[in-house]
C-alpha cells in the first residue's frame, strides 16, 4: 500500500525536533546512535522497540554490538520518509529519556 511521503518542510521539522536523527544522503531515511551502558540495557532497549514497531506495523532497521545501537528508519511503502517514521522516531526519543541516552 502506498503511504504518503513526508514533505521537505515536514522533513525539516522532524529533523529540528530530533536532534539526533540525521537524514541520509539520499534523504530517504533517518539515522540515530544510541549508547547503553550494557548489552543487556541495549537488548531491553530495542525489545522495547519492537514491541511497538509490531504494534505500529512499521519496523526499524538497526544494528547492535554489545551496548550501540544504530537505527534507521525509512517507509519502504513510501520509498522514503513518512509520518511513520516520525512517529517511531518519536517513541525511540521519549524511550531514550527512560534510559538516560
Ligand atoms: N516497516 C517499514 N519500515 N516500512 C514499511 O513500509 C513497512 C514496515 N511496511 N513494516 C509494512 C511492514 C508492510 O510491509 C506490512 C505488509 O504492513
Amino acid at each position: 500500500m502506498a503511504v504518503q511521503k513526508l514533505t521537505e518542510e515536514e522533513t525539516n521539522k522532524l529533523l529540528q525536533d530530533f536532534p539526533r536523527w540525521k537524514l541520509s544522503d539520499d534523504r530517504s531515511a533517518i539515522n540515530a546512535s544510541f549508547a547503553l551502558s550494557n548489552f543487556v540495557e541495549a537488548w531491553s532497549f530495542m525489545s522495547a522497540i519492537a514491541i511497538v514497531a509490531e504494534k505500529q506495523d512499521h519496523h526499524p532497521e538497526w544494528f547492535n554490538v554489545y551496548n550501540k545501537v544504530k537505527i534507521t528508519l525509512t517507509t519502504h511503502d513510501a520509498s522514503g520518509l513518512s509520518e511513520r517514521d516520525r512517529k517511531l522516531a518519536s517513541f525511540i526519543e521519549e524511550l531514550a529519556e527512560t534510559f538516560k541516552v
